[in-house]
């Protein structure tokens, strides 16, 4: 299982730790935890986070995260978190100064990449496989550790109310609680704290959401322009599609955003009955059966009618709902 990872890291100094642009609490959790049992074991650990929502900023890791790589080759790189190479938070050039790239997650998978990876795609989260392979380390998890695993596991699981919530998420999160993490600080401040341009954001996310087959898919979007009036980046614009899903009597909901550079993405949610990671996977995204997203190649009037189409299809061959 882990044993060819631990043979890469144990012969490796020099290590980058990468998760996925965008980066979610998983994302930024797994890297930071990783980081801090390669430091304690003596490693040249480096995280790399060019770009992230400042909400994750009370985090222990978020003072050392790099935007690039300083040095002309490197030992090792670790990919977290991310179902595809081009979606991870660094460039072409510093991933191929890597003598060795190995990879951690739990997406599913239309392709691989690296020397090794570790994919369970039943598990809740990175974290919580990462926790797994400090363990399998022999690593003591600290503090700050501890509490990067916790805020994966948590945010990835829906504060544990998702089906990808077992008792192993419970019993390590026990462990994890026994260490000492401030949880109750960590939910406060990603749960249960938002912006003002967040608030207003969802208004305009309302505003614009259109209703498919009586009300099974909901669908909403958001252009680069409302989002600078609003003074939202890239990275605080995620989460609409989860308030789209939790309307009574949705199957799909859609979030279309046009980003900064002007591309389309798009969030998938899923109340279970459609898979959604199909969905990402036919348009070259990838994910998880209630949650996958992927960028549109196309016009959004083109790329509109192709999801609304294939959504109305699922939901037809759908025999629960
Ligand atoms: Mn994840």
């Amino acid at each position: 299982m882990f044993e060819n990872l631990k043979e890469i890291v144990d012969k490796s100094n020099s290590i980058y730790i990468v998760a996925h642009i965008n980066p979610d609490g998983d994302a930024i959790g797994s890297a930071g935890a990783l980081y801090f049992a390669l430091k304690n074991i003596g490693k040249d650990a480096h995280i790399l986070c060019p770009a992230h929502s400042d909400i994750f900023n009370f985090l222990p890791s978020m003072k050392f995260v790099e935007d690039s790589v300083d040095k002309s080759e490197y030992d090792l790189l670790i990919c977290l978190d991310s179902s595809d190479e081009t979606r991870l938070a660094i460039s072409k050039e510093d991933y191929n100064k890597a003598k060795k790239v190995i990879l951690f997650d739990h997406h599913q998978k239309s392709h691989l990449y690296g020397d090794a990876q570790y994919i369970d795609e039943n598990i809740s989260s990175t974290c919580e496989i990462v926790y797994n392979f400090i363990k399998y380390l022999n690593i003591p998890i600290d503090i700050n550790c501890a509490s990067l695993l916790y805020t994966g596991m948590m945010t990835d699981t829906g504060s544990f109310n998702y089906s990808n919530t077992s008792s192993s998420t419970h019993r390590i999160v026990a462990d994890l609680l026994d260490i000492g993490v401030d949880f109750t600080n960590i939910c406060k401040r990603l749960n249960d704290t938002i912006k003002e341009s967040k608030l207003k954001l969802i208004e305009k996310t309302v505003k614009n959401m259109e209703v498919y087959f009586d009300g099974k898919l909901r669908y909403s979007y958001i252009n680069s322009q409302t989002l600078k009036e609003l003074n939202i980046d890239d990275e605080d614009a995620e989460g609409m599609v989860n308030y789209l899903r939790m309307v009574e009597g949705t199957e799909v909901a859609a979030y279309v955003r046009e980003k900064s550079d002007g591309t389309l993405k798009v969030s998938l949610r899923s109340n279970g009955n459609v898979d959604v990671s199909k969905i990402a996977i036919m348009f070259g995204g990838g994910g998880h059966i209630r949650a996958s997203g992927y960028s549109m190649k196309e016009d959004l009037d083109v790329e509109k009618k192709k999801l609304i189409d294939i959504v109305g299809v699922m939901l037809k061959n759908d025999t629960r709902s």
